[in-house]
């Protein structure tokens, strides 16, 4: 009755939008920040009845990754830090869209029951609360704070501004029943970092000063500003942050940031000629770029993908994608492994053999599959969006995913991390420091680096340079690790893209009909051709894949196939 009463009166302070249909898709709610109060509202309820339900702190993050600064979005971190369940994404569209206020409490009432969530009872419910650097932003924090208050028993607290993978660190970190703040976070960070650095061989160390300098395009977004803050903990690398979001810096997201780089193959605003040579990144939210290599990260902080200028003569880059990051990680994996399983004297003897798996999807380049199939990996494809690939990812002992677009992590099982724990503490005091020894300590510290709840660019950053440092690898030769084949994309404006549906991790086109056999015959005429279409879940529109032996052959056919698509 209360309850009843409270969401009555809470729910009229927010009237939903008139003719929008919003969807929770792979990446929550998004659109443009103006109509958006309403909606966060409601998954401010939404939060507090699954914190109820799950008994476990709940998550809740306000971005809108790599769009454009006007818009905005709210995506929800589950118990474990992952995704929000797929059960519960029904529930979010309806309760975001109803527009009749009794509907809508109609909606609750039904859930509420059909979930058994005990409202008012013993059970409290805790949120999180995040935002990225939107200036939307804070006038949403505090719609969600009213939906949070408005069930009985919930508490919003709010974390203040923070890239989307610290949150969902937060949340895992907190319901495995440990303290949580974000200079924990950057410890974890820095010290696992640390000791992978302490951990190289020696006579390697020489030979490991290649690329002098790091420079990360903070995509004008909070990752930049976080990036400032970590670097001051990390040693042993040189960071430049370049796009922090700084006053007079430029434009959140426009040209620059993980998906503009990786999408139009070209340098961020704020790189130029003078950067040849250098390793630079960029991410979602944050990009990074290192002296002749440049890495680059995204609005939010959770993709991350490299490049570097080749040539002083035009800003053509050479990317490094979440499929070669994918690929260096698989690969410093297995050696650690081999190393764990080769019998010395120690006695130290592998007693069970560690599942690795590797999960990409489509878009993953074919030569990267080829590569990873040739180190003997366990390949398997999901479709696009980070909840498919990390729930697949969490069924081996050791589970790689990225997706191209450079969202990925790494997940470890509780049986292989205490696996590792007593591999590294049973060893006799003859066999400390021996091969064994230390791979076991680099794989548990990968663990502690890595965030496991989902993909974040700054973990994935430092994990990159650990890992370059020890190989005393510079970006080019990493980028040769294998040579992409050449691909395009497409997209096309349609007026319903749910028309179009697919299976087999989206390689296949199951409606409408006759369809695939088209892109099968446009294939056909060219070497080393595979084409796909699906439709976006983010935009309206079908996106058109497309790789061959060369560039003209990739185009044309990404071409055609948009043509059969329209
Ligand atoms: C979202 C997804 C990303 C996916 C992208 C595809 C998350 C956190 N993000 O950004 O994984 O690659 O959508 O967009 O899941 P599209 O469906 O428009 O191609
Ligand atoms: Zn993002």
């Amino acid at each position: 009755e209360k309850q009843q009463a409270l969401l009555i009166e809470s729910a009229s302070r927010f009237p939903p939008p008139q003719g929008v249909k919003l969807s929770y898709g792979t990446s929550g709610f998004r659109a443009d920040a103006s109509i958006l109060s309403s909606t966060v509202f409601r998954v401010g309820i939404l939060a507090a009845l699954r914190s109820i339900k799950t008994k476990s702190v709940i998550g809740l993050m306000i971005t809108a990754s790599h769009n454009q600064v006007s818009d905005n979005g709210i995506k929800i971190a589950d118990p474990t830090g992952g995704m929000l369940t797929q059960d519960w994404e029904p529930f979010a569209d309806a309760i975001a869209n109803a527009i009749d206020p009794k509907d809508f409490i109609q909606l609750i009432t039904e859930f509420v029951k059909k979930e058994d969530i005990p409202i008012g009872g013993v059970q409290s419910a805790e949120i999180y609360l995040g935002r990225d650097t939107r200036p939307s932003g804070e006038v949403l924090l505090e719609a969600a704070k009213q939906g949070i208050s408005s069930v009985v028993g919930a508490v919003a607290i709010d974390m203040g501004i923070l890239t989307t993978p610290q949150l969902h660190w937060m949340v895992r970190r907190k319901n495995m029943g440990m303290k949580v703040s974000e200079s924990s976070y950057f410890e974890q960070l820095s010290n696992s970092f640390r000791c992978l650095v302490d951990l190289i061989p020696k006579e390697d160390t020489v030979t490991s000063k290649v690329d002098e300098k790091l420079i990360v395009d903070g995509s004008n977004g909070v990752g930049g500003e976080k990036l400032e803050e970590l670097k001051k903990l990390v040693d042993g690398l040189i960071i430049e942050v370049r796009n922090t979001g700084k006053e007079g810096e430029g434009i959140l997201n426009e040209r620059v940031g993980a998906d503009f780089v990786q999408k139009e193959k070209v340098a961020p605003l704020g790189f130029s000629s003078n950067d040849v040579g250098i390793r630079l990144v960029s991410y979602l939210h944050v990009h990074t770029h290192r002296q002749c290599v440049l890495r680059s990260l995204d609005g939010d902080a959770d993709r991350l993908v490299y490049f570097h200028i080749p040539s002083i003569c035009n800003m053509k880059i050479d990317l490094v994608d979440g499929d070669k990051i994918l690929s260096l990680y698989s690969l410093f994996i297995m050696e650690q492994l081999r190393a764990l399983s080769k019998k010395e004297n120690s006695g130290m003897i592998a007693d069970y053999s560690v599942k690795l798996g590797v999960v990409q999807t489509a878009y993953a380049n074919g030569a990267s599959t080829e590569y990873l199939k040739q180190l003997g990996l366990d390949i398997v494809f999901t479709p696009t969006g980070v909840k498919y690939l990390h729930e697949k990812a969490a069924e081996y002992d050791i589970g790689i995913y990225f997706e191209a677009n450079g969202h990925g992590t790494i997940l470890f099982s509780e049986h292989c991390i205490s696996w590792l724990e007593s591999r590294t503490n049973e060893v006799s005091s003859t066999s400390k420091g021996s091969e064994q020894h230390k791979a076991a300590l680099r794989l548990l510290a990968i663990s502690n680096l890595i965030n496991q709840a989902v993909g974040d660019a700054l973990s994935g950053l430092l994990l990159a340079e650990a890992i370059l440092l020890h190989k005393g690898w510079s970006i080019k030769r990493w980028a040769t690790l294998y040579q992409d084949l050449p691909s395009r994309q497409l997209k096309v404006k349609v007026a319903d893209r749910t028309a179009v549906t697919t299976a087999n991790a989206e390689t296949v086109v199951v409606k409408p009909s006759g369809l695939q056999e088209a892109i099968n015959s446009e294939t056909a005429k060219f070497p080393l051709g595979r084409s796909f279409i699906r439709p976006s879940g983010t935009e309206d529109v079908i996106r058109i894949y497309a790789e061959a032996s060369t560039q003209e052959a990739a185009d044309t056919l990404a071409e055609s196939v948009a043509e059969h698509a329209k």
